[in-house]
């Protein structure tokens, strides 16, 4: 994942790993390294003996909980790089690469990592790169650049082109066009695989013999490169479920690598992800409880006016990835009230989640500044941290984001400070959801009121032909004086890499997602909407699919309530979504 360029250390401190101590700081200012191939003489390879174990190199600028997570859920241990020797002596590296590129290569250059990993690179040792550790082994990126690479393999990476209307980043799950024997991505041609970027290498005459397999998005680029034992991905294998698991199964188990035939390529296509939400609080009894409103009141109004409650999410999140969501997203739906660092539960529930969920994880509620009764302030992006440490992928930001896109507007200053723009400039965009809470307001004419209206489908209860769509706060409690128009364009300059775009009209309502909503915001931004609130039918996800530019649709209470004829209708119970999704709705 690239992200715009960090502190002026290179790596924000709260991003510490191992590694991160052992650096000093060269002020700041980006240093282009010396050709690797010239300094590295006094460095040697020497592989140790233990066989199970998988080198890591984290040099801690962001979540590599998931990768970790899956190394051991295949049964392998790791040992973290603390020196270049380390790197030498791998038997199999792994290189996550997380951040921004320039980053990324400042860390590496000033321990004399980037030295050792071209030194194992040119011996052919076992080595596999992630998203930037893909990157990384080129020469350039023009990510807040030119920044040089490792200049390993040839070509420069470059931003995806959003002029014409494609949506950046490229989130979501994806195929790739075999082109080459590469033991790793055997049987994998035809399936989907989970990507998450903004930047990309194009494939060219002076790169051809490395490319493993390309992808389209926009235009054809190089998801993977192989050349003997070294492989790298441009995809997120530790988040592309079972398919990822077997990809990282082949490379642990390099002997099982073996040539296989090439299978035809077809052309791919960005599938439309179906996301399960789970909206999680505390219920009267104190405990930590999956629930869902109806309009965003989640009491049940018989039996004591309790909570209603669902189920344990991090049960419940288990159950959903072995059903086949495409992602899982957690809602501290009392964040706004109650601070998410005093609420560890959550915090846990994300760390014992991510331990057995390979698949994008997204939480949200309560990300903001906080000061705590004894004084001590929490910055948004301690708390964001804090979520990503703890097996985020992604965070959302509700409340926070209306307030701050309403200043926006008002000044028209990015002041940079806001937890949006820290936490995109940290993380990098498609880190940061923002999450909006609309509330429906219908009025006779475009002309009663300042914000954008659309025609709405359905009248209104006097018949009035439009609406606007009213931001709310504090879980609906509290209406704002912004649009969800105007936010979703503030948010989108800001540094949003997504929009989670609910309806409290039509949550839990099962009626259908609102889809006069979620045509003009998916028009209005070229990052992905994400439509949620009203799914209550297999149709009903067709239907957003067919009519509006929506990249995915969430959904709770159809995959809490499992009375649905669909859900038995699925061999065995099993709701594979993204096959459904493709069978049904494109
Ligand atoms: O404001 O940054 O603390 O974030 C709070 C977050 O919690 C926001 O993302 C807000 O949407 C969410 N939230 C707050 N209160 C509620 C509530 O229900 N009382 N849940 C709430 C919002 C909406 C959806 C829901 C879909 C699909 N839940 O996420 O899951 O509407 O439901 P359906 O398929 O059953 O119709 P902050």
């Amino acid at each position: 994942m690239e992200a715009p360029p960090l502190s002026s250390s290179g790596v924000a401190s709260h991003l510490r790993s191992p590694l991160l101590p052992r650096l000093s700081n060269t002020g700041g200012t980006w240093n282009p390294r010396k050709p690797c191939s010239k300094s590295k003489k006094h460095l040697s390879i020497r592989a140790s003996s233990q066989d199970s174990t998988v080198t890591l190199l984290d040099y801690g600028a962001g979540n590599v909980r998931s990768v970790r997570n899956a190394i051991r859920y295949l049964g392998f241990d790791i040992k973290d790089v603390q020196k270049p020797e380390d790197i030498l002596s791998a038997n199999r590296l792994v290189f996550p690469g997380v951040g921004a590129f320039a980053a990324a290569m400042e860390v590496l250059n000033q321990n004399g990592m980037a030295d050792a990993l071209c030194m194992y690179i040119e011996k052919d040792r076992p080595f596999l790169g992630i998203c930037l550790g893909l990157q990384l082994l080129f020469e350039s990126s023009e990510e807040n650049g030119p920044v040089k690479g490792l200049g390993l393999i040839p070509g420069v990476v470059g931003r995806f082109d959003s002029s014409s209307g494609l949506r950046v980043p490229h989130i979501g799950w994806n195929t790739v066009q075999i082109t080459k024997d590469s033991g790793i991505l055997d049987d994998i041609e035809g399936q989907h695989v989970y990507f998450v970027h903004s930047y990309r290498v194009l494939p060219s005459d002076a790169n051809k013999d490395w490319i493993s397999s390309t992808c389209n998005y926009g235009e054809s680029f190089i998801s993977s490169i192989t050349r003997g034992n070294i492989h790298a991905v441009q995809f997120h294998p530790e988040k592309s479920g079972d398919v990822g698991l077997s990809i990282l199964r082949k490379f642990l188990n390099t002997s099982s690598s073996k040539t296989k035939k090439l299978a035809c390529g077809k052309a791919s296509k960005l599938a439309k992800r179906v996301i399960s939400c789970l909206d999680v609080r505390t219920n009267d009894k104190g405990d930590l409880v999956v629930t869902k409103g109806d309009q965003y009141d989640v009491r049940e109004h018989r039996d004591g006016d309790e909570v209603r409650n669902l189920g344990k999410p991090v049960e419940l999140a288990g159950q959903y990835y072995k059903d086949g969501a495409d992602e899982v997203s957690f809602l501290n739906i009392t964040g706004f009230r109650d601070f998410p660092l005093g609420d560890l539960p959550m915090l846990q529930v994300l760390r014992c989640t991510s331990e057995n969920v390979f698949v994008p994880l997204t939480v949200g509620g309560g990300i903001r500044d906080f000061t705590d009764g004894s004084g001590r302030h929490y910055s948004s992006l301690e708390v964001a941290s804090e979520y990503f440490r703890s097996g985020a992928d992604k965070i959302s930001i509700g409340s926070d984001a209306v307030l701050t896109a309403e200043e926006y507007l008002r000044t028209g200053v990015k002041t940079g400070k806001s937890s949006l723009e820290q936490i995109s400039r940290v993380y990098g965009n498609q880190a940061v959801v923002v999450s909006i809470d609309p509330r429906r307001m219908y009025v006779r004419s475009p002309d009663d009121v300042e914000f954008k209206t659309v025609k709405v489908t359905t009248p209104g209860p006097f018949g009035e032909e439009y609406a606007w769509y009213q931001c709310t706060v504090s879980g609906g409690r509290e209406g704002r004086p912004i649009g969800a128009y105007e936010l979703a364009k503030a948010v989108e300059e800001l540094g949003a890499g997504e929009i989670l775009l609910n309806c409290i009209d039509c949550d839990g309502q099962g009626q259908g997602f609102d889809i006069d909503l979620i045509k003009l915001i998916s028009e209005a931004v070229t990052i992905p909407v994400i439509a949620s609130s009203g799914a209550g039918a297999v149709e009903h996800f067709s239907e957003v699919f067919k009519k509006t530019s929506a990249s995915a649709a969430l959904a709770a209470g159809i995959f809490h309530r499992k009375e649905k004829p669909w859900w038995n209708w699925l061999a065995d119970g099993q709701v594979c979504w993204k096959i459904f999704v493709l069978l049904h709705a494109l």
